[in-house]
């Protein structure tokens, strides 16, 4: 049905990461009509997009996958911490056990949705020129839906390639032997830098900010072996809304003090060891600072002045205040002779050249230029659509200031929309597909409530968002994630607002949240 016939829908459904299949799976299975919307060309939401040397999810599995038996009976991984292709590959597995692609439009970027009240619809519109008119618009564009680049000037005269991460070419890509350059240390810079560095001739990392990744232990599992026995699996699925992350494990039910130095030394050494996030999300409870991370990154690093940089022991060491990642090899590239660490702060990027990189220093020639500069983080995603309420008013006229959602889900003035892993929720301190399956559950309790009730419209309360907003500061006012410049705080934005774009209360009390909040009729909701 193309430009012009629209298609009449329960749901539309955007995006096609965790979220979107689970909605479209559940919705579907409880007899909505409804469609999934993509920009990318297929299955995988980040997964699609990130295909840089190195991308990897550093949340383990089982965690990172559904609960659902149907498809992890089916299911042989191959990694603890899988790589981009196979993260794709269990897409499509899912996508298969769940038979999603009759239901999905792949290159669609939803550009606009407008509410009209008197039909209560929505009117949504792709780029490709689709029509549809929907009861419920439901986003899942997830946190990193819009890159970001600064803004340099000459990047258009570079004659090398120049590319963000989450942009890599499918194919075609020859870095072998070429001078290369990664901008950014968070998670992608990192994990770039450690795969290219045996590919490349030269590689010089551009770093603002230091990166504070524990190791990864990854482990590659033979035919059928898994970490846990298969019969533990509904248990293990079961206790993740029980954790603070999301995952299986959680906090040590003690305050760092509790302990004496030499059992705190051993307890990080145990966590340390475990190579995931363990030693962010199973520590003491109070626990936010450490110089633990930064003694073990130095150990690696022959050269004092680079050492001195990755893991400066001058300024505190800040844990989960900017995202954790975990690294493969990260610290030890930098003794190679051909990786050079070029620190931005004290010789700042001037401007792109035809040539490469000007700093204040000197000029850098280089083939590529990777642009590992992050993104327009849990808002930027849901702001570049153009979607107007009844009032005439954007979404992102409406954030222009501050972000305001009720349970990270609703928005007033916004009737029938509503939003998963997006800002005000638990994410990103909350494991995806925990999260997708979590809120999935509750817009689909929501849909059938309002199903046989026969109500037609849900917005937040303007009061009840309020309160969501307050609540969310003041948990984030009580850690030090406001003290770090970070993505979570929309530091990295120029011009976007600063708030704390993360509801911290951890997964058990958000499910609470939400469970009571369904039980009594959607408290804080107007249904009409
Ligand atoms: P991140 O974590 O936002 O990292 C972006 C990096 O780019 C970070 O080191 C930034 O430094 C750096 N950056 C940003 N702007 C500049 C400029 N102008 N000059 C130099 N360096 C700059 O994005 P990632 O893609 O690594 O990770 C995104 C998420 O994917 C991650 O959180 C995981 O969930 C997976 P800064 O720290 O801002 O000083």
């Amino acid at each position: 049905l193309h430009n012009g016939a629209a298609q009449e829908l329960d749901a539309l459904i955007v995006g096609a990461g965790f979220g979107s299949v689970y909605q479209l799976k559940h919705l579907r299975d409880a007899g909505y009509k409804v469609k999934l919307v993509e920009a990318g060309g297929d299955y995988g939401g980040v997964w699609y997009w990130n295909r840089y040397p190195g991308a990897r999810v550093d949340s383990s599995v089982p965690a990172y996958e559904f609960s659902d038996p149907a498809l992890w009976k089916t299911w042989s991984r191959q990694q603890r911490f899988p790589a981009s292709a196979e993260l794709r590959a269990y897409f499509a597995h899912v996508a298969d056990v769940w038979d999603l692609r009759r239901d999905t439009e792949f290159g669609a970027f939803v550009e606009s949705a407008v509410w009209g009240d008197g039909e209560a619809r929505w009117t949504i519109k792709t780029k490709k020129g689709d029509i549809y008119k929907a009861k419920f618009f439901l986003l899942n564009t997830g946190f990193a839906a819009k890159r970001y680049i600064p803004d340099w000037k000459g990047i258009e005269t570079f004659q090398g390639t120049f590319l963000h991460p989450s942009y890599w070419p499918h194919e075609g890509l020859d870095l072998k032997g070429k001078k290369v350059a990664v901008i950014g240390t968070g998670s992608t810079g990192a994990q770039l830098a450690a795969d290219l560095t045996p590919l490349v001739g030269e590689l010089a990392v551009f770093q603002r900010s230091i990166n504070t990744s524990m190791p990864m232990r990854q482990v590659d599992y033979q035919d059928g072996e898994q970490e846990i026995p298969r019969d533990d699996y509904p248990d293990f699925y079961r206790g993740r809304t029980d954790r603070f992350g999301g995952f299986d494990f959680s906090f040590l039910g003690r305050s760092t003090f509790d302990d004496d130095a030499e059992k705190r030394r051993e307890t990080y050494e145990k966590l340390w060891a475990s190579g995931d996030f363990k030693f962010w999300l199973t520590t003491y409870q109070d626990m936010l600072h450490t110089t633990f991370g930064g003694t073990k990154a130095r150990a690696k690093i022959h050269d004092a002045r680079v050492r001195d940089l990755l893991a400066p022991m001058k300024q505190p060491y800040w844990l989960g205040c900017k995202r954790v990642s975990l690294e493969n090899g990260y610290f030890e590239i930098f003794n190679e002779s051909h990786v050079h660490l070029v620190d931005v702060n004290s010789t700042p990027i001037e401007a792109i050249t035809p040539k490469g990189i000007k700093t204040s220093e000197k000029e850098w020639e280089f083939d590529y230029i990777i642009c590992a500069t992050g993104f327009d983080s849990l808002t930027g995603g849901l702001k570049q659509m153009d979607i107007r309420g009844p009032s005439g008013q954007s979404l992102a006229e409406h954030w222009e200031e501050a972000t305001y959602t009720h349970l990270g889900l609703s928005v007033s003035g916004f009737p029938n929309m509503l939003f998963s892993y997006g800002p005000q929720a638990p994410t990103p301190f909350c494991n995806g597909p925990t999260c997708a399956q979590l809120q999935g559950d509750w817009i689909l309790g929501l849909m059938n409530h309002m199903r046989d009730k026969g109500l037609k419209k849900v917005e937040a309360e303007e009061e009840s968002e309020k309160k969501w907003r307050d609540l969310v500061l003041e948990i984030a006012n009580a850690t030090l994630l406001p003290a770090a410049h970070s993505w979570y705080m929309g530091d990295n934005i120029p011009g976007k607002p600063r708030e704390p774009l993360v509801y911290l209360g951890g997964v058990p009390a958000y499910y609470k949240t939400l469970g009571e909040t369904a039980e009594n009729g959607y408290t804080g909701f107007k249904l009409e």
